[in-house]
């Protein structure tokens, strides 16, 4: 693939790294320590057939390397992919922050994202039913900010104290580590039970944002109130937004779980290929603002990371934009040994006294201790900040920096002073001035106890598809778990929720709603043990349904079919016109027209030119599309007699896919479920089924049109699994 979309070292950021960058090119081989290597491919040995010398120090050297190569994968977030861009800041902010890189609207900030799953480990499936991590290093000209956000804005728990617990639950069970990437499990659910404080994400985690189309169709969040601090020192609290360009997309579960073996690398592969072909991905950055004056006029607590502030109620300002430009030069040294830290702040941001975030602030440096092994992390390329850097901290394992001189210390005298402190009005951090008069306690404050409301307004908030989606895949995740006492706790979680939220998934697991339901243990102790004082509210109906929260009623979504692929199934005979009609619109849609043929290599053409085939029937499938398109062509056999391209064109229409057939295409149809459908009146009218009657431009308009729909959801109730 070209390599020259991408800009070369356009910025600040870029720049450093190029001093870390090796190029072999024209280059002789050798030794870590630069002596040139005659002889590659053998090692030292006593006579052609004997013994290899312990003396071969260019064999014990490769092989050495070798043997250390891995390193521990992160604990959480292991499987990820990483890009390199920039953020533009609009100027609109300075009212509530001095953070020079959201007010110098001169100056793009470089940055490095990560795209990740949070369960599964660090070779599984992009498509997992999961939390997605999204999360941002911003080189500031005042030092790193981390946005480590996900794309789901509020969390599975409400204190730190229980993350431990929450990820022994989901991983894979530590007698048979199974199941892999996967929530559907015992351990999971058990616990999940048992902390109603989970309910709101659980709505999240089922429903379709827990499976997207591509990281480039993904909001993000930073879920924590935040403070901003203006340069009066006043504060703001603030919670941080991304809002993706291509509109907020996902793929239904079945395409997911066959997405996973056609292409676990679906996600990864997606977003390097875009930015590889130039469609750079681009998000709105915004804020939600509260003057600290309001911190108490919510029916939540603003510090509670189970809670959303609708939109409708503080609606999102738009503060900068964030573009994806650049992929990186080496997976291992760019995306893998990338550390984020939500510690890491510059001035104008600061943080509240969310439980959640308080814990995360220690948890991530230490993390990295472990992972990339040494308090020097911070010097790897990849985490080197691009503003000045001089303090007191001296060496470690594999410390890079030279510091010079014979002063570590301060205060001092020998070297006058330096490296000095830097006043507030220099640029130097000074955390807000809050107040703070308390008991020691280990309690949760009754503020945090309403966990059923905003799960009920997520639930009332989506159309009837996007709860039909929920629905069954709280049926899946339940149905996998064996422990029935389990399956009925969630159902009495769910029944306080939503009765025929819980009556639905109960008829799929085949059992019936708890008449009294079990009471949830609060915050998940045991009965006997229970020290927090609080009991669950019941649903606060006072909430008005928040279209931002939907997918499909998104005020964002947009009809844009920009870098969306559409697979061409054709074979030798193929209609030039026919195929180029469709091609052509699409194109000019920004869209890509991929042919999918009976074998690799090329086929012939009905006018006798060669076209090149993207993709085999045989190893390919139509989850790893858009939308599917017969062309008309002059040997309907080629497709009507291949069960993959049935098949191909049957989970297109169980995918709610747009599918378009030129003229002719009758026998093909006939071999279908679409064929089936129609047959006998059984059905006529079958939404985004688009068949040529005739008139070319008709057809490409509304094949484009249909496509920018994303999926034709009233094909659904049409489907029975
Ligand atoms: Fe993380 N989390 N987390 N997390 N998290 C990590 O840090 C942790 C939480 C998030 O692409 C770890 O470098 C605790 C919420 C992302 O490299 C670790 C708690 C949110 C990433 C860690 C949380 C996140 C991580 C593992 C509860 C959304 C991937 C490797 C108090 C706002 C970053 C690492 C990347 C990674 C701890 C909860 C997001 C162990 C203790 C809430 C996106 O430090």
């Amino acid at each position: 693939m070209k390599k020259n979309n991408t800009p070369p070292n356009e910025n600040a950021k870029l720049q450093d790294l190029e001093k870390n960058r090796e190029y072999s090119d024209g280059q002789f081989i050798t030794t870590d320590h630069g002596v040139k290597i005659n002889n590659d491919h053998n090692s030292l040995k006593a006579g052609e057939r004997g013994p290899s010398l312990l003396e071969d120090f260019i064999m014990r050297e490769k092989i050495t390397h070798f043997d250390h190569e891995r390193i521990p994968e992160r604990i959480v977030h292991a499987r990820g992919s990483g890009a390199h861009g920039y953020f533009e800041a609009f100027g609109n902010v300075s009212e509530y922050t001095k953070a020079g890189f959201l007010n110098d609207t001169t100056t793009r900030t470089p940055v490095f994202v990560r795209f990740s799953t949070v369960a599964g480990f660090r070779g599984s499936t992009d498509l997992a039913r999961d939390v997605r991590g999204f999360a941002i290093k911003f080189y500031t000209q005042e030092g790193i900010f981390d946005m480590v956000g996900n794309n789901i804005p509020v969390f599975f728990i409400q204190d730190a104290m229980k993350f431990p617990d929450l990820i022994h639950a989901v991983k894979p069970e530590p007698h048979n580590e199974i199941p892999q990437a996967a929530s559907a499990h015992d351990t999971f659910w058990d616990f999940i039970s048992l902390m109603p404080e989970s309910m709101h994400m659980i709505m999240w985690a089922m429903s379709d944002r827990a499976i997207p189309r591509s990281y480039r169709m993904m909001e993000g969040f930073g879920i924590h109130t935040f403070r901003f601090i203006n340069a009066e020192g006043k504060s703001t609290f603030v919670k941080f937004h991304l809002k993706p360009k291509l509109g907020t997309h996902a793929v239904v579960w079945d395409e997911a779980l066959k997405i996973s073996g056609n292409d676990p690398d679906f996600h990864r592969r997606d977003l390097y290929d875009n930015i590889e072909m130039g469609n750079f991905p681009e998000w709105e950055f915004g804020v939600q603002l509260v003057p600290e004056e309001d911190e108490h006029k919510f029916n939540f607590d603003l510090l509670d990371p189970t809670k959303i502030i609708p939109e409708e109620v503080v609606p999102v300002t738009i503060i900068g934009k964030l573009v994806l430009n650049r992929n990186p030069d080496n997976f291992f040294a760019e995306t893998e040994q990338v550390a984020f830290h939500p510690g890491h702040v510059v001035p104008g941001i600061d943080f509240s006294n969310d439980p959640l975030l308080q814990g995360r602030l220690f948890s991530y440096t230490d993390t990295q201790l472990s992972r990339l092994g040494s308090p020097n992390f911070h010097e790897i390329p990849i985490n080197r900040t691009i503003a000045p850097m001089h303090n007191n901290q001296r060496d470690g394992h594999m410390r890079q920096e030279i510091n010079v001189g014979r002063v570590a210390y301060s205060p001092n005298t020998l070297n006058n002073g330096y490296p000095a402190q830097a006043k507030e009005a220099e640029g130097g951090f000074v955390s807000h001035y809050e107040r703070i008069e308390a008991h020691k306690v280990r309690e949760r404050s009754e503020s945090f106890a309403d966990h059923f409301s905003q799960a009920a307004l997520f639930f009332n908030s989506q159309t009837e598809t996007e709860q039909n989606h929920i629905i069954k895949a709280l049926r899946f995740e339940l149905s996998k778990v064996e422990t029935v006492a389990i399956r009925e706790r969630m159902l009495g979680l769910l029944s306080q929720v939503d009765a025929t939220l819980a009556k639905k998934v109960a008829s799929g697991l085949g059992i019936a709603v708890p008449k009294h339901p079990e009471k949830p243990m609060n915050h998940g102790v045991g009965a006997d043990a229970d020290p927090n004082k609080h009991e669950p509210k019941p649903v606060d109906k006072s909430y008005q349904p928040s279209d931002a929260l939907s997918m499909v009623k998104n005020p964002t979504t947009t009809d844009s079919i920009e870098t969306r692929q559409v697979a061409f199934l054709c074979g030798d005979g193929v209609s030039e016109k026919s195929l180029n009609a469709l091609k052509k619109a699409l194109e000019a849609k920004g869209a890509a027209a991929k042919i999918v043929g009976p074998h690799a290599g090329s086929i012939k053409s009905d006018a006798g030119t060669e076209i090149k085939v993207d993709f085999a029937f045989f190893s390919s499938s139509s989850v790893l599309f858009d939308a599917v398109y017969v062309p008309a062509s002059q040997n309907n056999a080629v497709l009507e007699e291949n069960d993959n391209v049935i098949e191909f064109i049957n989970d297109a229409y169980r995918h709610c896919k747009v599918i378009g057939f030129d003229a002719d295409l009758n026998g093909l149809i006939e071999r279908t479920t679409i064929g089936n459908k129609l047959s006998g009146g059984k059905d006529e009218s079958l939404p985004g089924i688009i068949i040529n009657n005739g008139t070319a431009k008709a057809f490409t308009d509304d094949f484009t049109t249909q496509m920018g729909r994303h999926r034709i959801w009233e094909r659904e109730p049409k489907i029975t699994e």
